[in-house]
């Protein structure tokens, strides 16, 4: 067996939901640098413009698409361009998500909807669309985007952590439908990574200090730093490849140790 050659992503299409930016963009740009075709989504002309100069400017040449990846009939015409243009889907990366932090008893039953829609039904919608053709092909990866609060929960995150824990089974259930079929459906679950989405979570204090929850991740987690979305790319790049075909149904926690450990005393 040729070790090397069994991690690489050489005539794979990868489609990475939200790659526009943070962790998507990351994740594709390593897909990308193991050899697979990479095509990403976002939701305006404007992200859209700024991520395909970025892709360029890393030489990568990625197809964006504009596609909400709650809109069922959007999603299956993107499959459906992907299957004509590139030739299918062979691995579909779930990163698109959202988070609203809101003390759940202040939260509307529409906030909560939203999350859920965006960060779990949306990972459905996206693999029902891409299984068929993957069936088709006889193989396919899926990876799903996870989280610590696919095992913890938090104060203000109910939502995503309900929506977290539910792709977290989600992972296990298209596993075990489709594990027959030579389809692997895992899941990574990033620590705490630098990105727009935690950015509130690490804004300097007036006086100058640090955000007392950045303080408390860096004392939480075993590596002393907030992860970055560059982390993420070798466990991205093994998931993608057939290096992991017989890994299925199964999160990989890159978190620098925070699941492994209690804390320090006070
Ligand atoms: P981010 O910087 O906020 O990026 C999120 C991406 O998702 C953006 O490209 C956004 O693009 C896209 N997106 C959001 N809603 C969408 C929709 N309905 N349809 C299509 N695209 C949509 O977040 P991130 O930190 O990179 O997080 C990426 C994923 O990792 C998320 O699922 C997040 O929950 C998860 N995660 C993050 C961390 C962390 O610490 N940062 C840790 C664990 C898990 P547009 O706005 O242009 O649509
Ligand atoms: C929060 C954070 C987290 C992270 C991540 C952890 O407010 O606690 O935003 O939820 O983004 O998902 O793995």
């Amino acid at each position: 067996m040729d070790i090397m050659k069994s991690f690489s992503l050489e005539g794979k299409v990868a489609l990475v939901t939200g790659g526009a930016y943070g962790i998507g963009f990351a994740i594709a740009e390593a897909l990308a640098g193991a050899g697979a075709k990479i095509v990403f989504n976002c939701r305006s002309q404007s992200n859209l413009d700024k991520a395909l100069a970025d892709y360029e400017a890393k030489g990568i040449k990625a197809c964006g698409y504009i596609c909400d990846v709650t809109k069922e009939e959007e999603v299956t015409a993107l499959v459906a361009r992907i299957k004509e243009e590139l030739g299918g889907v062979d691995i579909l990366v779930n990163n698109a998500g959202i988070i609203k932090r809101i003390p759940m008893t202040e939260m509307s039953s529409e906030d909560f909807r939203q999350v859920v829609d965006i960060d779990l039904v949306g990972p459905f919608i996206c693999a029902k669309a891409v299984i068929p053709g993957m069936l088709e092909k006889g193989h396919g990866k899926i990876i799903n985007i996870c989280s610590m609060m696919s095992e913890l929960g938090r104060e203000t995150v109910s939502a995503y952590a309900a929506a977290k824990g539910g792709l977290k089974m989600l992972t296990r259930n298209i596993c075990s439908e489709y594990g027959g079929a030579n389809i692997q459906c895992n899941g990574i679950g990033p620590g705490y990574i630098a990105t727009p989405q935690t950015a509130p979570l690490r804004e300097r204090q007036a006086d100058g200090s640090r955000h007392p929850f950045d303080q408390f991740i860096i004392a939480k987690t075993p590596a002393a730093r907030w992860g970055t979305p560059e982390d993420l790319m070798g466990p991205a790049v093994f998931l993608a490849s057939d290096a992991s075909n017989f890994v299925n149904g199964h999160i990989l926690y890159v978190d620098g140790g925070i699941l492994a450990y209690i804390g320090k005393q006070p």
